[in-house]
């Protein structure tokens, strides 16, 4: 069995995870402090999003030298330091591979855009003109004027992220040669940022094309043929239908993707995702279900609610008041319970909450490019700030809360980013010293995931198809039946069959009220209930 199959990943956004120094931002010092902590929870893998040398444009995914690591973070030293540590412990690494673009003060780029005869010139993609009227995702026209040689660079991102031109082949050529060095260097792979964009057709403003496999196919030769590694691709395009094209083994592109269409159904099609719509839990089932079969026997998924993009999920799809316990436990346990490598975002497995700061507290360029846009759109600041509240990616960047002291523990200075305040309720040290703590139930998840087979072979049925208050479905296999049930509600709901199916199933091997309960045919407040039998 490949062991990524049964491996869990664990996301560390280096400058919120922990500040070893005093600098206010998260480190590899801090990594190296709580790789403990990490063995404890039980996770597999590391990824670890950008740490090499950038001006923090994009807080690192605006990358000027892909061989150095950002002083704000450390040293080489202290990285093989903390990759040693890692894999003392068991623990595997994976970086994250940002070449859809580089940072506009990349050598590449310095040289390029002085001079059309540079022979890094066309490592990027030069118009005379702005030949479409495509937006960037952070916002404005991708087209951006370069005065030394008079033309237009594109950029799919901010415009200090130019984008490299994936069809020359010199460019190919350096990015095969800088996966290799690290790959040498002993990490166990990469998740690539926006993968899928590298087959880009900018004339005809299209972001993904055919050419991502074939290049994918040559990087897989001429880097991962042979080595023990995987590698997940950010794939913002991916569907059902492409999703196996990447992850079928036969195909040599990578290990798995991510698929992000269970996370994009809060948002009026084609507005864009600040465009606030509620979340209809029968299209989310529709989704799971469809991506699930897609990749059963034909590919891999991965599984996550959350990373350094996404607000946290315990706000965003459960209730992080009353039942932020019960809410977080559920949502992990409908995750963990299907087909794919799940992958948890720091402070998630604490159940940390979104965050509502003052506009000016804000740090995300996606954010502050944002309410110019939507200003001169005519949206009211309240609209903007309800986008902001929901969907702003700071809220995942909120320094991880360790502890009720000052600043949480995360550290002794001014942190870079605000802490959201709730840190004296909501932090490591305190959860750790609960019996029913969400770090403690997914630790359980994450234990039942190495103990039952079903888990990573079953196939995948949707229940309760028509309920929009159920999220049920059922893992099955020769020799195993799984079957989970759960309430996506603050409500005490009825669940038709509940009690009947507690007696044709061996156990429940997991549940986030009281193991004991009297079966009837009711589920509590987001209850969840993960029934076993074998056959
Ligand atoms: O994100 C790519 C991407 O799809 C984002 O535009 C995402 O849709 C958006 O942030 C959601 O609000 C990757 C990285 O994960 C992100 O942090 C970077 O900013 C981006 O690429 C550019 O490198
Ligand atoms: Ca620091």
């Amino acid at each position: 069995m490949d062991w990524w199959k049964k491996s869990v990943v664990y996301q560390i956004y280096p400058m919120s995870f922990k500040d070893s120094n005093g600098d206010g931002i998260g480190d590899i010092g801090g990594i190296i402090e709580k790789v403990d902590y990490l063995k404890e929870l039980g996770v597999d893998v590391i990824w670890l999003t950008p740490i090499y040398e950038s001006p923090m444009d994009d807080n690192g995914y605006d990358i000027s030298d892909y061989y150095k690591i950002n002083p704000l973070f450390g040293t080489m030293e202290q990285f093989e330091e903390m990759l040693d540590k890692l894999h003392s412990r068991g623990i595997k690494l994976i970086m994250d591979l940002v070449v859809n673009h580089t940072s506009d003060e990349h050598q590449w780029f310095k040289e390029a855009r002085k001079d059309k005869n540079s022979k890094y010139h066309d490592f990027y993609i030069w118009k005379d003109k702005p030949i479409t009227d495509q937006q960037s995702f952070f916002s404005g026209s991708v087209w951006e004027y370069n005065e030394e040689t008079d033309e237009y660079y594109y950029h799919l991102f901010s415009k200090r992220q130019p984008d490299l031109n994936w069809d020359n082949e010199e460019v190919r050529k350096e990015v095969y040669r800088l996966i290799n060095w690290w790959l040498d260097k002993g990490i166990d792979g990469f998740r690539m940022d926006v993968i899928d964009l590298i087959g880009k057709i900018p004339e005809e403003s299209v972001m993904f094309g055919e050419k991502s496999h074939i290049y994918l196919q040559e990087m897989h030769k001429a880097c991962f043929e042979g080595r023990d590694v995987f590698t997940v691709g950010e794939t913002s395009f991916a569907t059902p239908q492409s999703a196996p094209l990447y992850s079928d083994k036969e195909r040599k592109e990578l290990t798995m993707c991510f698929g992000f269409e269970h996370l994009g159904l809060e948002e009026i099609k084609g507005n864009g995702k600040w465009d606030l719509k509620k979340l209809e839990l029968n299209e989310l089932k529709q989704v799971f279900k469809i991506w699930q079969k897609a990749l059963h026997e034909k590919g891999w998924n991965s599984l996550f609610w959350s990373n350094h993009d996404q607000p946290r999920i315990v706000s965003r799809m459960g209730n992080d008041t009353t039942y932020r316990i019960e809410s977080g436990k559920m949502l992990g346990l409908v995750l963990h319970g299907m087909q794919g490598t799940p992958y948890i975002y720091q402070g998630e497995e604490i159940g940390m909450t979104n965050v509502k700061f003052p506009l000016e507290d804000y740090k995300d360029i996606e954010t502050i490019n944002m309410v110019k846009e939507k200003q001169e759109a005519g949206w009211s600041m309240e609209k903007i700030m309800a986008g902001i509240y929901a969907k702003g990616r700071d809220n995942a960047r909120t320094p991880i809360q360790w502890n009720s002291s000052e600043n949480a523990g995360f550290t002794t200075g001014t942190p870079w980013i605000k802490l959201n305040p709730n840190y004296t309720e909501i932090n490591v040290e305190d959860t750790l010293k609960q019996e029913n703590s969400i770090f403690n139930f997914y630790q359980q998840l994450i234990k039942i995931r190495k103990d039952y087979e079903i888990i990573t072979v079953g196939d995948f049925e949707l229940l309760y198809e028509e309920d929009s208050n159920i999220f049920a479905y059922t893992r099955k296999s020769e020799t195993e039946e799984l079957r989970v049930v759960a309430n996506f509600t603050g409500e005490e709901i009825e669940c038709k069959g509940l009690s009947e199916i507690a007696t044709e199933y061996d156990r429940v091997l997991l549940t986030n009220y009281t193991l004991n309960r009297t079966v009837k045919d009711v589920l509590r407040p987001y209850e969840a209930i993960m029934f076993y039998k074998s056959i």
